[in-house]
């Protein structure tokens, strides 16, 4: 028994381990598909601030305020999903982010700043157009260059 248990708690580190090292997706495809979550769920609450801006819906600070700390703890998520090579036909990548990666993490970094700033500056519907002005332009730096 002693052994049993001694063998189970080994297996489970080490497939703990290979899971890790094959960096948290098993298939390209599941790293596309988490990527294209967290950009689909970005893209809903820039709309739904993007309302807002354009007075389509009304200014409510709070519910400004949720969608922009909501963007700013999505914008942390894709960028790991990007395994090297993963340009699938259902992945919309244009020109190699592995090749031009330094200018690919310069993107991701000016969009990350921008986006801290996000939920402080939406009290006003004044601030939340500035600066979903300043997102939105770090967004469309990066979809210029790589995306399709
Ligand atoms: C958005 C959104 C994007 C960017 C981009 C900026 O609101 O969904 O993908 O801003 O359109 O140009």
């Amino acid at each position: 028994m002693k052994h049993l248990l001694t063998y189970l708690s080994a297996s489970v580190v080490l497939s703990a381990a290979s899971f890790s090292a094959q960096a948290q997706f098993a298939k390209t495809e599941d790293a596309v598909k988490y990527r294209q979550s967290a950009f689909t769920l970005m893209g809903n609450h820039m709309g739904r601030l993007s309302a807002m801006a354009r007075g389509q819906a009304p200014f409510d600070a709070a519910k400004a305020q949720e969608s922009a700390r909501l963007i700013e703890t999505l914008s942390k998520l894709p960028w790991e999903a990007f395994p090297p090579g993963s340009k699938t036909k259902n992945s919309e990548l244009k020109g190699d982010p592995w090749k031009d990666a330094a200018e690919f993490k310069q993107l991701q970094d000016k969009f990350q700043a921008e986006v801290v700033k996000f939920p402080a500056s939406v009290a006003t519907v004044e601030g939340l157009r500035a600066q979903l002005a300043a997102v939105g332009a770090t967004c469309k730096a990066c979809h210029d260059k790589f995306k399709e």
